[in-house]
């Protein structure tokens, strides 16, 4: 990875969403250079299209600011970025797509991920000069849906440097075939025991919406539309994608890798075709990976106590709300006990058991 190039980019895409945030993220305003007109023109027409009449025709949840898209509920400022890149994702041999439901380790995977590939260039300890040390994890590894819906998704994605990083929330049925059915593209996903994910995205969520009750969440949850919802269709997806082709998808659980992060590190790096030599298992190079990605580590840095990070929402939140620090909590598995009652615990785990049954998956 061209640690150097990558860096240069992540800041340009920085200023981008700065002045893009500036006039409010509409669809039609595609920040760039005169040179990339053409290819602004394409997104932008892909933009103007779905947005508006088609995206205000979707089913609709407005508590959740959510519009169901070919099965899913997904956030309305997000719904033309998906079809963008389904319309216009331009694979690139060696991409590796990190897809996961929010609120299931998202941060953590990118950092883990992007601290393995660039080890290279920057080694996990001893580097004061670490992308990770300076830069939230989100923003060493874009989000694409985000990109897209800015109208910045090919200009970034063609710019990034080859291994390309990037991140989805899409479910797996929702993905372009170029990414899905290609086999130079790898996918590591991430998912989590849903009562915690969903404690984590009402924590998170009452960031802008400080009068979102957690029985809304829950009920949303429980019948399917939630953000990314029904959670075990996302699961099931991916679940069923690496057992077709365990070699093109990584299906990682957020419960496991907080018990074995060296493990799943090891694991990973084997995966994404990079793993540790000899001598690196000697040095403990995976162990410092995993020390440089830790929940307190990432969370003491100065960038992630006092960084105010672009919000994911674009235009419809106000800006700042969703500040670095808003990606670490407390990083734990089991904080559910502390928000749901045992019987709510037993309904949506009943709702899960229910829809991921004959799968061969189950979070209990
Ligand atoms: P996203 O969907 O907005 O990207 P995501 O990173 O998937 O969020 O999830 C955030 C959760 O991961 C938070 O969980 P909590 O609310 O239950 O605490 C956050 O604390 C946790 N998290 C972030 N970084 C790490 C890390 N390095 N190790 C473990 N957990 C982490």
């Amino acid at each position: 990875m061209n640690v150097q190039k990558h860096e240069v980019l992540i800041s340009a895409i920085h200023d981008k969403f700065k002045k893009a945030g500036r006039r409010r993220m509409k669809m039609d305003v595609v920040v760039g250079d005169e040179d990339d007109a053409g290819q602004q023109d394409a997104d932008a027409s892909a933009l103007e299209e779905c947005a508006g009449a088609a995206v205000s025709a979707l089913p609709i949840n407005p508590k959740l600011f959510l519009r169901r898209y070919q099965g899913t509920w997904v956030l309305e400022p997000w719904v033309p970025g998906i079809v963008a890149i389904q319309r216009g994702f331009a694979p690139r041999r060696g991409d590796v797509v990190l897809a996961s439901p929010p609120k299931c380790g998202t941060t953590w995977l990118k950092a883990l991920a992007f601290a393995t590939m660039a080890r290279g260039a920057h080694p996990p300890a001893g580097d004061p000069r670490h992308p990770l040390l300076r830069a939230n994890p989100h923003d060493c590894v874009p989000f694409m849906e985000r990109l897209f819906a800015a109208g910045l998704g090919s200009k970034v994605m063609d710019a990034l440097p080859s291994p390309r990083l990037m991140a989805t929330h899409m479910r797996h049925s929702v993905l372009p075939a170029s990414i899905a059915d290609n086999p130079d593209c790898k996918i590591v996903y991430i998912c989590r025991d849903p009562k915690d994910m969903l404690v984590s995205m009402w924590h998170f969520s009452r960031r802008i919406r400080p009068d979102l009750a957690f029985s809304d969440l829950f009920e949303a949850a429980c019948e399917g539309s939630c953000l990314s919802g029904p959670i075990w269709d996302h699961v099931l997806g991916y679940w069923n994608a690496s057992k077709a082709s365990p070699e093109r998808v990584l299906f990682l659980r957020y419960e496991e890798m907080l018990r074995d992060p060296v493990g799943n590190v090891v694991e990973l790096s084997r995966f994404l075709g990079r793993p540790f030599s000899p001598a690196e298992e000697e040095a403990g190079v995976a162990m410092d990976v995993v020390r440089l990605c830790s929940f307190q580590k990432l969370k003491d840095l100065e960038v992630n106590r006092t960084g105010s990070g672009s919000s994911p929402l674009g235009g419809v939140v106000r800006e700042g709300a969703f500040v670095n620090s808003s990606y670490f909590r407390r990083g734990e598995a089991g904080d559910w006990a502390n928000h749901m009652t045992p019987e709510m615990a037993r309904r949506l785990d009943a709702a899960m058991e229910e829809g991921l049954r004959g799968s061969g998956f189950s979070f209990s």
